[in-house]
């Protein structure tokens, strides 16, 4: 049985990662509406993937005879100044996010609470995976500068991507 702290901390998580994917459909829209189609492409697997992260938090909770407690989400910015500041939101984000999977992984060592512990592992890997591939985008983007038919190219060679199962 999942102890309360760490019940209402990861119904906590559970809001934040759905924001993830809320805050990253509003950039797909950004992206769409300054015609970076395959950018909003990117942008929108990595939001499918937030509702997935989610739904990890609500089954293990579900499965630990523990109770679901959906909470309000904010609004998003619907803004950036440019596809570079998006992504570097983005980023900002998601070192948000690796600090309270962190917090959740400290949790579960102070409840010794092996089962969150270990489904816990998995975010830790993926937030490492989350932060170097957002940054390695910023890092193409600031090569590119202001040419616009870098950005065409990058645009494409992100349409690529597809939401992993
Ligand atoms: Fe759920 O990893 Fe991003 O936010």
């Amino acid at each position: 049985m999942i102890t309360s702290k760490m019940q209402s901390a990861m119904n906590e998580q559970i809001k934040h990662e759905t924001f993830s994917a809320y805050l990253y459909f509003a950039m797909v829209a950004y992206f769409h509406s300054q015609n970076l189609d395959g950018m909003a492409q990117w942008m929108k697997a990595q939001a499918q993937e937030e509702l997935d992260h989610a739904q990890r938090f609500f089954n293990h909770i579900n499965e630990r005879g523990g109770r679901i407690e959906l909470q309000p989400l904010d609004k998003p910015q619907a803004e950036w100044a440019s596809p570079i500041a998006a992504f570097k939101a983005a980023l900002q984000h998601e070192k948000f996010i690796t600090g309270r999977i962190n917090d959740l992984a400290n949790l579960a060592d102070e409840e010794n609470d092996r089962a969150s512990g270990i489904m816990l592992q998995w975010f830790v890997t993926e937030q490492v995976e989350e932060e170097d591939s957002v940054s390695r985008i910023i890092s193409m983007l600031e090569r590119i500068g202001d040419s616009g038919h870098g950005i065409l190219m990058a645009d494409r060679e992100l349409g690529r991507r597809v939401a992993e199962a």
